[in-house]
């Protein structure tokens, strides 16, 4: 590490000194983490979970390397805030990879990949990938009961846990061990290109095109989803928000974009916005609602959606309106062939999401 005089791309000494002097005390040696410092975690208020799995994604693969890919790109930020002032990322904790998902992503996936092409292919499925199938599916339940275990246990401990993907389908475990702390009393910002409310996808029950229509399902949900950036859906999800629109309010990226361009401000949509959400807020973050200039290798890019200024505004003011962040997951960040850019955007959307689970500091 050097100081704000160095490297202009590291964080600033005096900031990591702050950071660092409650952990220096403790005179415990640990391995630099997250945002390239020193965590132990029973002092740390989130809990990060790496879950490095992405079996049933459909086009372009390598979100499984996010979460590695997002803490070799994390220590190059500042970690100065203009809105928070005195950065306490410090105290984020990134658990290590359970090696069951490493090892399961590996073998379904091949499994998963002969089912999409044979599906391509033939329309139908054979015998043995029918098997594949269902043995696929309930592999990715056991993956689902295991987040949702490991994020109980955060939750116990009275930290906020927080997941790093992977797929999109790795959040549902977590948004249901905090739903159910909560007995459904929260709202879900999910933030996305997709509006992922297919009851099924290529036969794959977790898919992550279904993450929040399984969120739905679930028997204590979030009693509200509000989404932003959607364009990407089909016919069957329109209606199915028509249908719920009591509990589902979808704010496509098309509307949003009209309401810009016919001169509403940002801040009166934001406003709108977290109007929607309870008091308790889990915040579903899928890179690909960003405009794909900020993730070009996420698995299933569309065009529009969210600048990266947005998205920060949005997340600012969803913290300035005294909303209390009680879980939330970045997912489908995937490093490209080269280059840490997806990282280091997945990085910076990461410490802003750490940073709404503290009280603003003004500086
Ligand atoms: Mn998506």
């Amino acid at each position: 590490m050097q100081n704000c005089t160095g490297n202009p791309h590291a964080p600033c000494a005096d900031a990591i000194s702050r950071l660092q002097k409650p952990i220096m005390t403790r005179k415990i040696a640990s391995k630099r983490g997250i945002f390239g410092l020193e965590t132990i975690k029973q002092r740390s208020h989130v809990i990060l979970t790496p879950v490095p799995w992405e079996v049933t994604t459909s086009y372009g693969s390598g979100t499984s390397l996010g979460p590695q890919a997002i803490l070799d790109a994390s220590s190059q930020l500042d970690l100065f805030d203009l809105e928070r002032g005195r950065a306490t990322s410090g105290e984020v904790h990134l658990e290590l990879e359970d090696p069951f998902f490493y090892q399961q992503n590996k073998k379904l996936k091949i499994l998963a990949k002969k089912i999409i092409s044979e599906l391509d292919q033939f329309g139908e499925l054979s015998t043995k990938s029918s098997s594949n199938l269902k043995k696929i599916n309930l592999e990715c339940a056991k993956m689902v009961r295991l987040i949702y275990e490991k994020t109980q246990a955060i939750l116990r401990e009275n930290k906020i846990p927080g997941l790093i993907g992977g797929d999109h389908s790795t959040s549902l475990g977590a948004i249901q061990a905090v739903s159910e702390l909560f007995k459904g009393d929260i709202g879900v910002l999910h933030i996305d290109a997709h509006a992922d409310l297919r009851s099924s996808y290529q036969g794959f029950q977790y898919s992550h095109a279904s993450i929040m229509h399984n969120v739905c399902s679930l028997k204590i949900g979030p009693k509200k989803l509000v989404q932003v950036g959607i364009r990407d859906f089909c016919e069957e999800e329109f209606e199915y928000i028509k249908k719920n629109k009591m509990r589902i309010a979808t704010y496509f990226d098309q509307h949003l974009k009209k309401s810009l361009f016919s001169g509403q401000a940002w801040n009166a949509l934001c406003e709108k916005i977290i109007s929607e959400l309870p008091q308790n807020v889990y915040i579903s973050f899928d890179i690909d609602g960003l405009s794909p200039e900020f993730c070009p290798h996420t698995g299933t890019p569309v065009p529009g959606g969210l600048s990266f200024d947005q998205a920060i505004y949005l997340l600012g003011a969803l913290g300035r309106s005294g909303r209390k962040i009680v879980g939330f997951d970045l997912t489908e960040v995937a490093p490209g062939p080269s280059g840490e850019w997806d990282a280091n955007v997945g990085a910076r959307i990461l410490f802003a999401l750490c940073g709404l689970t503290e009280p603003p500091d003004q500086i």
